[in-house]
């Protein structure tokens, strides 16, 4: 998921499975949870059944995303079903989380003993005690004309960014709303700009702005 993100509300935000994913930009609010990676099973081949089963989440950024009032903590490592037999075991490994802002909790595993090999940076959290890599600092989010929790003129998250050697490249040209970012970014999907940060140009759409509902099927004429 890239620029200009997710806007989700009521449901559950990326469900990962299988490697090399980039979650960049988006904006997680209102939901159950954001992002869900799963316990994948060992020895799958390219075949039959196997297809169908849950491969091991590897080589994952989750950069400059934004949760707000997220039921569960944003990011959730998922036991799975077993599936053909085969047990799920295989934690997430190389998962790169960095410039993200979080307003409520973090982290959750389902298979705590299965430790996920999740590397954090320069991520703020409004959460007490979050894992290494992650500030905590209580921001005070502005609800704009949407529905979106933004930041304001006072959030601390401006120009802190920072990308840290070790990290995966990305280039990273706009925020959410498609507005350039600033040569120092802020933390979090929205780059906030004095005095015009109304004026966003790709605002994110909601339920009311697309359709159907998932789950409603439509009559083909
Ligand atoms: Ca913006």
């Amino acid at each position: 998921m890239g620029t200009p993100g997710l806007l989700g509300q009521g449901f559950w935000g990326v469900r990962l499975h299988g490697t090399s994913h980039i979650v960049v930009n988006n904006h997680f609010q209102d939901m159950d949870t954001a992002v869900e990676l799963g316990i994948g099973q060992a020895g799958l081949t390219k075949t039959g059944a196997d297809y169908y089963c849950y491969w091991p989440v590897t080589d994952v950024l989750l950069a400059h995303n934004t949760t707000a009032n997220i039921l569960t903590p944003a990011i959730w490592v998922e036991d799975m079903f077993p599936c053909e037999n085969k047990a799920s075991t295989v934690a997430p490994a190389r998962v790169f989380a960095i410039n993200n802002y979080v307003k409520n909790a973090v982290f959750q595993s389902d298979q705590p003993g299965n430790v996920a090999d999740i590397r954090y940076a320069s991520n703020v959290t409004g959460s007490a005690s979050p894992p290494s890599g992650w500030t905590t600092q209580s921001w005070t989010l502005t609800t704009d004309a949407r529905g979106l929790l933004r930041p304001n003129v006072a959030h601390p998250g401006l120009a802190q960014a920072s990308w840290p050697t070790g990290y995966p490249s990305y280039t990273l040209l706009s925020d959410l709303d498609g507005q350039p970012r600033a040569t120092q970014p802020g933390i979090g999907a929205d780059e906030f700009v004095s005095g015009n940060n109304s004026a966003y140009t790709r605002p994110p759409l909601k339920f009311a702005d697309v359709g159907p509902s998932w789950g409603v099927r439509s009559t083909v004429q």
